[in-house]
């Protein structure tokens, strides 16, 4: 029998839900929303022929309560939702989403507003959602509602509710409060129940995220797919980065180098007055906020990377790029570790009766053998009994031809060159006194040495690149988008290969630096980059790695990597 695929999945989830929603549940007519449901589905991904079937579950899902519950935070998040439109925040919780509790918009106060609290509590039917952090242990009752304190109120709530949503960072991550001293020793939602709870991050989240999320447990009763930060990722699944309309200005190398040039009026990058949209997840560009007005960059100031965890400690100074001297701390926080990953073995296994030897030992019938040295990069994948060596590099490593290949790509290419020359001057004209003798290789660390010689380190050695990897105080990658391509031709019986496109990603990483990233931060993603590339050919193989070369053993035993390897 066939397996079916994902749209005929869905639709067997959609019609089993509606015939247990009919049977159960009295109806309400939302036909005036029809239009407001469909842009909600198309933001999910649902297929616009479902429509019908999902606004008919919806219709039948009134009488689903929902407990609003405010702990430490600012109320921002009920500021951003108040200002959804088309329709108003009035329509929805009168016709969909039935907030019987909510401490600062409800009527009733006291034993009356304690007393709505009660009953939804005893009548089971709802969902539980949190904005702001729990305060714990000593600081406990430095939030106290009632006679209760916060952390108390939310057991309380939690323990007969369907679902938990955190509304916001405070509640996803900790948030402002948990900050470096954390004075009142603020906690994260997951960090102190025991239960799933789906986050929908941002200080604060659009109104977009927290509804159309809502939508997408009503529809289904279950969570939406979420990412290892426990955030659906039809919302938090691209980085702000890629989705900005500045991006454009950003790979031409075009930034405001402050706040009061021209660039700034011109929409240039915010990246040198401190963007940290690079690493920061989420869909701010497309669903914006007050009604779709603007988003943060487009209101003229660089993201602050807010529906992160730990963002105001791990992101550095607000208005500066990413470089050492803009870094003051890092927090480093337990987060959920992500699934799949790939088994790791750290070995040197050079010949091939020792890796025989070791395969026999493990009994293992695939597996993927990395060596990346300063001597040479290699890849064998063994597999049926054989092995194939599936990896040919082949690139450029003469600073002064990669930068002719940039230039004459396209005016974005010319555009970044120019940048280029202007933002590091002196050296360029270095550059440009080369011979334009090709240099070509095959080792990965000559591409190291060549990136390090483009961004000014003259005497680069090949091995210098992890040396300033390992003193990066900031750990994040900027994304370059290095890949390794599989071979497109794939002949019958043939394992295929990879090969990768080093030009692409060295765009990227001059645009990069042009923009301020410093020396440590360059070397750190690109070494972070190339193995997460290795990482995601066994992902791609289904099968375990053996890595040898500094480059895994620091970049997988010392970095926040670590917290999820499975090592044996
Ligand atoms: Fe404020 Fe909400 Fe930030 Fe926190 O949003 S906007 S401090 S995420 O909990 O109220
Ligand atoms: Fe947009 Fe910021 Fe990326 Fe620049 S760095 S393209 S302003 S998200
Ligand atoms: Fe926050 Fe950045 Fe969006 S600051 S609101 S994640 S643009």
């Amino acid at each position: 029998m066939k397996t079916p695929n994902a749209i005929q999945v869905l639709e067997q989830k959609l019609t089993s839900r509606l015939d247990s929603v009919r049977q159960t549940r009295a109806r309400m007519d939302l036909a005036h929303l029809h239009t407001w449901i469909g842009e909600h589905l198309s933001l999910l991904g649902i297929p616009a022929q479902h429509l019908d079937m999902c606004v008919e579950i919806l219709e039948h899902m009134s009488d689903m309560k929902i407990i609003w519950l405010h702990l430490q935070e600012c109320s921002g998040c009920t500021e951003s939702l108040l200002r959804t439109q088309n329709p108003n925040f009035e329509t929805l919780i009168f016709d969909i989403f039935r907030i019987e509790y909510h401490d600062t918009l409800m009527m009733p106060s006291g034993y009356q507003a304690t007393r709505v609290l009660e009953s939804t509590v005893q009548n089971q039917h709802y969902i539980l959602l949190v904005e702001g952090s729990v305060p714990m242990e000593d600081a406990q009752n430095y939030l106290t509602i009632g006679e209760r304190s916060g952390y108390e109120d939310l057991l309380h709530t939690a323990h007969n509710a369907q679902a938990i949503f955190a509304i916001g960072t405070c509640s996803s991550y900790g948030g402002v409060q948990s900050a470096a001293p954390n004075p009142t020793q603020s906690h994260a939602l997951s960090e102190v129940l025991q239960r799933e709870v789906i986050n929908i991050p941002g200080c604060p989240p659009s109104d977009k995220n927290i509804i159309a999320t809502l939508l997408y447990y009503y529809l289904f009763l279950e969570s939406p797919p979420l990412d290892r930060f426990h955030r659906p990722l039809w919302a938090y699944g691209k980085s702000v980065h890629d989705l900005c309309e500045r991006k454009g200005a950003f790979l031409s190398g075009k930034f405001a180098q402050d706040f009061n040039d021209e660039g700034m009026q011109e929409g240039y990058c915010l990246y040198k007055v401190g963007c940290k949209g690079p690493y920061a997840f989420n869909n701010c560009p497309k669903v914006q906020f007050n009604a779709k007005t603007s988003w943060p960059v487009r209101a003229g100031h660089g993201c602050i990377a807010c529906s992160e965890p730990n963002f105001w400690d791990n992101f550095g100074a607000l208005e500066s790029p990413m470089r050492q001297q803009s870094f003051f701390t890092y927090q480093s926080k337990c987060m959920p570790k992500p699934k799949n990953l790939p088994t790791i073995l750290h070995q040197s296994l050079r010949s091939e009766s020792a890796k025989r030897d070791f395969l026999a030992c493990q009994s293992l019938s695939k597996c993927l053998f990395v060596e990346s040295n300063p001597e040479s990069s290699t890849m064998y994948l063994y597999a049926d009994g054989a092995f194939a060596q599936i990896l040919t590099l082949s690139f450029e490593t003469n600073p002064k031809l990669l930068l002719q290949v940039i230039r004459s790509k396209n005016k974005q290419g010319q555009s970044l060159y120019e940048n280029y020359r202007k933002a590091f001057g002196d050296h360029t004209a270095w550059i440009d006194s080369l011979e334009e003798t090709s240099m070509m290789s095959t080792n990965l660390y000559d591409a190291f040495k060549s990136v390090l010689v483009l961004f000014g380190v003259r005497e680069a050695k090949s091995a210098d690149l992890l040396s300033f990897a390992k003193e990066c105080k900031f750990p994040y990658v900027s994304p370059f988008g290095l890949k390794l391509k599989q071979e497109s031709i794939q002949q019958e019986g043939q394992i295929a290969g990879y090969n990768w496109n080093l030009n692409k990603a060295l765009s990227v990483a001059l645009a990069y630096c042009v923009g301020g990233l410093d020396v440590y931060g360059l070397s750190y993603s690109l070494a972070r980059e190339v193995v997460d590339m290795f990482m995601d050919i066994a992902k791609e193989q289904d099968c375990a790695i053996v890595c040898e070369g500094e480059i895994f053993t620091h970049f997988l035993t010392h970095s926040p990597c670590k917290t999820y390897l499975v090592k044996q």
